[in-house]
């Protein structure tokens, strides 16, 4: 069986990677040797023992995984949007939780200082969160305020020529692992703001959750402050309103769009190539119509997921991708990949619920991919406002 040629053909059926620039060819390649080295081999082990193997940090901001896109005064590369989602398929490929933490790194944390921050503030953080030296989360779910943010309770009070920010944020990813949490709380007067919160300061606990049977390579925690003060140069200036947080979601969805076709390629690549050596029947089972028609199915979903991700990075190199846009394609390419993940496991039978494989953790993973990040439902309602004008909430 000649493993390469079938895995190319099926990672590829259209060729795109004909349109990608030598640069983002490059980074792709690099980072997915990085994958192969170094996760493939521990993925299922890591996902078992349920803890981030903080060891990759150095060797993911050695790749440049971290702000790619930002300019190189700020640590960045100046990588273009499609580079930053080859980087997300390719992580996604290893483990969901991997690209997680990268996605919340560069698309939640650095993108909020970055965009929202003062000079100051980005000078401080950004270079060392690029060489991964400082470790961010992004706290904006709260336990009673998932999919409408703008019930949030958190709250960040003005005392002097400090805030002091009392609340629980929780299903925060990075959460016990960070130095730097980026909180959204409601000031006084009631408006969304932003606040760089130094996670040793007194009054902040962060607490892992040990429970999850999805993610478990990622870390994920709760958050609790308790009159957390700090300093109102700690405040993002720039962010006001509801309007500074959902951008910086815009951002990560753009890398799950990208990373959930590195999931769904792994497991579409696995099913196959099992199926090619498996035998039942006295054949093997790719030669039965029935697993023809799922890898067919499965392939067709992919290369709609890889279209569609494609030219939504198009969109935003141009300047013109907007909100719903992405919501569109995280709606469809979450869910579609869980599907090709659960397609997966049933080509692989009783071999397909063990980690030893792939496929059962991508569909694991998977679901919370499909629930994070705006769920399956609230990106329908976004899709749906932008095309009839009604919100439906
Ligand atoms: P709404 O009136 O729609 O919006 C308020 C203002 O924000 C603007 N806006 C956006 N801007 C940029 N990007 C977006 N995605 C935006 N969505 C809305 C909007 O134009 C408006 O601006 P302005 O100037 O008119 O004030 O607000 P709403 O309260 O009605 O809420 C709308 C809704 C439901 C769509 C929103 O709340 C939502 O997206 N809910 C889902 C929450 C969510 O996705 N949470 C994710 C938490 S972080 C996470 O899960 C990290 S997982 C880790 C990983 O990524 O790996
Ligand atoms: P709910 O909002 O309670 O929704 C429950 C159900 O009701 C869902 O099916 C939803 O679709 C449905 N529903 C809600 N409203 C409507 C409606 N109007 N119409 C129809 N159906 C509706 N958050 C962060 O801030 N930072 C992080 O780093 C982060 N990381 C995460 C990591 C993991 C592993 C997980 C699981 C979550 C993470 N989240 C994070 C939180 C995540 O964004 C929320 O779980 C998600 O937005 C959904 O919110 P909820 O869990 O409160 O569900």
């Amino acid at each position: 069986m000649d493993i390469q040629n079938t895995t190319e053909k099926l990672e590829d059926f259209y060729q795109l990677q004909d349109l990608w620039t030598e640069e983002e060819t490059d980074v792709k390649n690099a980072v997915r040797r990085f994958v192969d080295r170094e996760v493939i081999p521990h993925a299922g082990e890591w996902w078992q023992q349920g803890e981030f193997p903080a060891h990759l940090i150095p060797m993911l901001a050695e790749l440049g995984v971290f702000g790619p896109t930002l300019p190189e005064a700020y640590g960045g590369s100046g990588l273009s949007p499609l580079a930053y989602g080859l980087m997300m398929q390719e992580l996604e490929r290893g483990d969901s939780g991997l690209r997680s933490f990268a996605s919340v790194q560069s698309g939640l944390a650095m993108h909020a200082i970055y965009r929202y921050g003062s000079e100051e503030q980005k000078q401080e953080y950004l270079p060392r969160m690029a060489k991964g030296e400082i470790i961010g989360c992004f706290g904006l779910t709260e336990p009673d305020a998932g999919s409408d943010p703008a019930a949030m309770i958190t709250r960040a009070s003005e005392e002097g020529d400090s805030y002091v920010i009392s609340g629980a944020k929780r299903w925060i990813t990075n959460g016990h692992l960070a130095q730097v949490a980026v909180v959204w709380a409601k000031d006084d007067a009631g408006i969304v703001r932003g606040f760089l919160v130094p996670t040793q300061l007194p009054g902040f606990h962060a607490t892992p959750i040990h429970t999850k049977a999805s993610m478990r390579m990622s870390a994920t925690s709760e958050l609790y402050l308790d009159r957390v003060r700090v300093p109102k140069s700690f405040q993002l200036p720039e962010a006001h309103g509801l309007g500074a947080p959902l951008n910086c979601l815009t951002q990560a969805r753009y890398g799950i769009v990208w990373g959930t076709v590195g999931a769904a390629m792994d497991a579409l690549v696995e099913a196959s190539l099992y199926a090619k050596t498996r035998t039942a029947f006295g054949r093997p089972i790719a030669a039965k119509q029935l697993v023809q028609s799922h890898i067919v199915g499965m392939e067709t979903r992919l290369l709609n997921m890889q279209l569609m991700a494609r030219q939504l990075g198009q969109l935003y190199l141009g300047g013109t991708m907007r909100y719903a846009q992405v919501s569109m394609a995280k709606r469809h390419n979450a869910r579609a990949a869980l599907e090709i993940a659960r397609m997966a496991r049933e080509i692989l039978g009783g071999n397909g619920i063990s980690t030893d494989y792939h496929a059962i953790r991508h569909m694991a993973n998977l679901e919370t991919v499909d629930t994070y990040e705006g769920t399956y439902e609230i990106h329908t309602l976004i899709v749906g406002r932008d095309l009839l004008g009604e919100a439906a909430f």
